[in-house]
């Protein structure tokens, strides 16, 4: 199918699971919309986010990998958000049915990173659960090191009643200033830029915004990312319209440092499962 944006029609796969839809994009495996089988999108899209072949679009999950940021010689994220990935079809046999899409090396990619890999992105749909997980293998001769990250834009109603809890009283490296600290606050403040790097963490964390909440876990992934512009950097961000940084919160599940060796024929995994709940209050 296709999903309808201002700059043209987007080649898309849309999944279904009783209640629950979902939408993927093949530039990127990038997940557009997830609709849990309780409540509305849960996913941010933005009135004047951009579509259009080889640029990173502001919505969404975008896969990042090999590189994280501008944290190496390589293009800002990586290429697998912008490349056109193949969708293999749907697999079953771990029990919820999951959409599996492809991404392996070609001769661009190895003109910029001379390593043979395979990407699978996998992506299922129960009822409130929506399961991403990223699987990397080595399918050369030689180890090869990167970096990921499912980046995720979630969708709020506003960041002043925004919550996201879990990562209390752990060291995070502030990305904007490089220092490493650690905010004893249950929640990050979301009143201006916020870039943290949460390093070897893993267990739940939960994103509310006083209506919806999200439970969020993650397995194999050992950091997580946590972005907002605010106010000022979004005024610079022409596929944001403006006030628009106030309706997402970027918590990324993420491996950034250290970056993950694959020896030749070795696989890595990373899942990230998020359960949609009525509110923060409950369950
Ligand atoms: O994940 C955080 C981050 O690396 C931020 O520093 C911020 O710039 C963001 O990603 C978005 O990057 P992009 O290249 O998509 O504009």
């Amino acid at each position: 199918t296709t999903f309808d944006s201002a700059d043209g029609p987007v080649p898309c796969v849309d999944l279904a699971s009783g209640a629950a839809q979902a939408c993927v994009a093949l530039q990127g495996a990038q997940l557009l919309s997830w609709v849990p089988a309780r409540g509305g999108e849960r996913l941010f899209h933005g009135t004047a986010t951009r579509y259009g072949a080889g640029r990173g679009i502001r919505a969404g999950i975008p896969v990042i990998f090999p590189q994280f940021a501008d944290q190496g010689p390589l293009i800002r994220h990586g290429w697998a958000r912008t490349a056109d990935w193949s969708f293999l079809g749907i697999e079953t046999d771990s029990g919820t049915p999951a959409a599996v899409f492809a991404l392996d090396d070609d001769a661009t990619s190895r003109a910029q990173w001379p390593h043979r890999y395979a990407l699978r992105l996998h992506v299922g749909l129960d009822g409130n659960t929506l399961t991403v997980a990223l699987e990397v293998r080595n399918r050369g001769d030689a180890p090869f090191d990167f970096a990921c990250a499912l980046h995720s834009y979630l969708r709020v109603g506003s960041l002043a009643a925004t919550r996201l809890d879990g990562l209390a009283g752990r060291a995070f490296t502030d990305r904007s200033s490089g220092e490493t600290r650690i905010d004893a606050a249950a929640s990050p403040r979301f009143d201006g830029e916020v870039d943290r790097t949460y390093l070897g963490c893993d267990g739940e964390r939960r994103l509310s915004d006083g209506h919806a909440a999200l439970r969020i876990e993650t397995t194999g992934f050992a950091d997580t990312v946590v972005w907002n512009p605010g106010a000022a950097l979004a005024a610079g961000l022409s596929d944001l319209a403006p006030g628009e940084h106030d309706r997402f919160v970027c918590v990324e599940p993420a491996c950034v440092e250290p970056r993950i060796i694959l020896a030749p024929g070795a696989s890595w995994r990373g899942t990230l499962r998020m359960a949609a709940c009525e509110d923060a209050a409950s369950d």
